[in-house]
């Protein structure tokens, strides 16, 4: 019966390529480390940023100029993802570094950008964040953006609306940029150099902010308006001051805060706006920026939103292993003795919620004890689960601390979030201010997957309720069309990738028609060249869903699907098996141009430079192992 009279193929090389151009990728210390590409904001911002810190540097803005350019699309344009259509918030972004720069506003392509901001409602349209940038340097009013007041820091752990209430990227965000806020610092421009002819004539009044319809809210930002206005503020120097001391606490080794721009950039602007600009914390903010930098080989230099090692190298592992590498292979006992070393042992910022909980999560950067997070430490404990460390006393504690952490943070419905347990209280979207990306942060499907793929590997089951629970959520998460969401990859082709592995870790019967039922949508949503992609667009576009140009990611990860799904042998596997064999560079690597990461669902997306090498490996080594087990 077991007798199959044609074998199938299976492209040796493609794998022992990939394998070897991974191997090539490793860093000295046994890590790896791509690059992390987002948009122009970063770039824009860091021009504004060095301005009202005293440091700009005319190489650097030379260089930046060159590297806006070469972002900018025919139409004169900025997006936020390669391919995607024109963005107010970048272009009005891009449009004012390059004038402080000194571009002149007669330059050809600053008119086509001017345009375009003009035909969409000029400055007023923007985003609270971009009106922000524009407010420091005088273009726009403070006046004119909601208030977020540092007596925020006042507000209780159980009070609506207290700053734990916010996801931990928000948080390390809004507690600087209160102290900003109630200052309202000005560093004024050359002559010249502000951006006028951006603002739709005195007619055109502020949209509402979205989310910002609220009558409460409305009502609590006038209050709040007129506060600011006062020449007394009873209680803002202590809060200023609590707010401060929470910013200085929460500095990375690395000089960042957070390992993100956002809360880098203000918790900077906000040192400076109280005359810190002598604190050693703030030199070394300063000091850190160089290191999230990036040179083009033209000439142009940009910024990284964060920097991805801890995640690239657990990924990588994962990779490796899947494709045929022993678990005690010297790069692997490199990397798995340097994830060791990055296990974070201090409470951070989710010990407010969980203060009996003893630390073990890793996070995502080189630099972030005070933010591990979920996802990094599922992946990171799976992949030391593969290893066989000359320490293995170490390996396993270090295993047990992050699946400690990771049961105990699981959220009461059952699935995980990515920094925080039970960060679900929507009252804070509606806050004016909060009109971009996401403010909490709520247990995600891909997130829970990892942590229940994590569990099933040491054998766990749904027989455990912890597994149990968030089997259900995942159940309950499940699209009408079979398919799952993807909160923190592109799209729903990440969520299926993410959840059916894991549902098969532990011990679902993955035959069971709601599981098929997804590696059904995959089948459908195949391209013609046997590869699978799907675009940015899907988040506001129900059209795009499953659709896109295929990529080596977007591929690995259905096909990790299938694989998982029992679906190895399927014709539909076969051709993306093909797909990525036809399209492996003669490196070993592959090619990506569309981003496959998410930061915020229709506002902010990352291309991640390791996806297009990492998950073609793992895909490949899980479906040939998969075929060998089916043709035994
Ligand atoms: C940002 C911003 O720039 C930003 C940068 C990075 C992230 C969050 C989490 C993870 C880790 C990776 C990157 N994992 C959970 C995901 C793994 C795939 C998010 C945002 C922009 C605006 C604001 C990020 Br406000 C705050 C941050």
């Amino acid at each position: 019966m077991s007798v199959s009279l044609s074998r199938t193929k299976i492209p040796e090389e493609t794998i022992e390529a990939g394998v070897n151009h991974l191997l090539k990728l490793q860093h000295a210390d046994g890590y790896w480390w791509g690059l992390l590409a987002s948009n122009v904001c970063m770039e824009a911002e860091y021009v504004l940023l060095c301005h009202c810190l005293d440091c700009r540097n005319t190489e650097r803005e030379r260089e930046i100029e060159r590297y806006l350019f070469s972002q900018q699309r025919s139409d004169g344009t900025w997006a936020i993802y390669p391919g995607g259509p024109g963005d107010l918030n970048a272009t009005v972004e891009a449009y004012q570094a390059l004038k402080l720069i000194g571009v002149p506003a007669s330059d050809p392509r600053m008119e086509r950008a001017r345009e375009f901001i003009l035909s969409r409602g000029g400055v007023e349209a923007t985003r609270v964040f971009t009106r922000l940038w524009l407010a420091l340097v005088g273009q726009y009013p403070w006046d004119a953006l909601p208030v977020v007041p540092p007596e925020i820091m006042f507000l209780p752990k159980w009070a609506p609306l207290n700053i734990y209430d916010f996801a931990s990227w928000a948080r390390a965000t809004i507690v600087p940029i209160s102290i900003v806020m109630s200052r309202r610092p000005v560093f004024p421009l050359p002559d010249g150099l502000g951006i006028p002819e951006l603002r739709r004539s005195g007619r055109q009044a502020a949209p509402p902010p979205k989310g910002g319809e609220h009558r409460f809210f409305q009502a609590l930002d006038w209050v709040l308006q007129v506060y600011q206005k006062l020449s007394v503020h009873p209680g803002r120097a202590a809060a200023e001051k609590k707010a401060l001391e929470w910013i200085i606490e929460r500095q990375e080794g690395d000089g960042s805060w957070g390992g993100i721009q956002p809360p880098w950039f203000y918790s900077l602007l906000a040192l400076k706006a109280t005359g810190h600009t002598n604190h050693p914390a703030f030199r070394k903010g300063v000091e850190g920026l160089e290191a999230y930098g990036v040179k083009t080989k033209d000439g142009g230099w940009w910024f990284q939103a964060c920097v991805s090692p801890v995640w690239d190298t657990a990924l990588t592992v994962l990779a490796l292993r899947a494709a045929g590498l022993p678990p005690d292979h010297p790069a692997l006992v490199r990397a798995g003795e340097w994830l060791c070393d990055k296990q974070v042992f201090a409470p951070g910022d989710w010990a407010v919620r969980r203060p009996s909980l003893s630390p073990g999560g890793w996070a995502f950067e080189f630099d972030n004890v005070h933010y591990p997070d979920i996802d990094d430490t599922a992946m990171v404990v799976l992949a030391l689960n593969g290893l066989r460390l000359p320490d293995e006393m170490r390996r396993r504690r270090a295993m047990t601390a992050g699946f400690r952490w990771l049961v105990g943070l699981q959220s009461r419905n059952g699935g995980w979030g990515a920094y925080d347990v039970d960060n679900t209280r929507e009252l804070v979207n509606r806050i004016p201010f909060c009109d971009f990306g996401e403010v909490i942060d709520p247990p995600s499907e891909d997130v829970t997957a990892h942590v229940l793929e994590c569990f099933g590997s040491f054998g766990y089951d749904d027989a455990w309720p912890v597994v149990r629970r968030g089997v259900e959520y995942l159940r309950r998460m499940q699209k009408p069309d079979g398919s799952w969401f993807g909160r923190w990859g592109v799209n729903y082709i990440y969520g299926i990738g993410a959840v059916v592995p894991a549902l098969a870790a532990v011990g679902i019967d993955v035959r069971e028609a709601w599981v098929q039922r997804s590696l059904d949508w995959l089948e459908a949503h195949q391209n013609e060249d046997g590869g699978w992609g799907e675009d940015c667009r899907s988040y506001e576009d129900e059209s795009w869903a499953g659709r896109g140009e295929s990529t080596p990611s977007q591929t690995g990860w259905a096909l990790m699907a299938l694989v998982a799904g029992g679906r190895a042998q399927s014709e539909a596997a076969r051709r993306g098996v093909e797909y990525l064999r036809k399209t492996q560079r003669p490196d070993g690597g592959w090619d990506e141009v569309p981003y496959t990461g998410t930061g915020f669902p229709r506002d902010f997306y990352i291309g991640y430079h390791m996806y297009r090498h990492i998950f073609p490996v793992l895909a490949l080594g899980r479906w040939r192992a998969a075929i060998r087990q089916a043709e035994r």
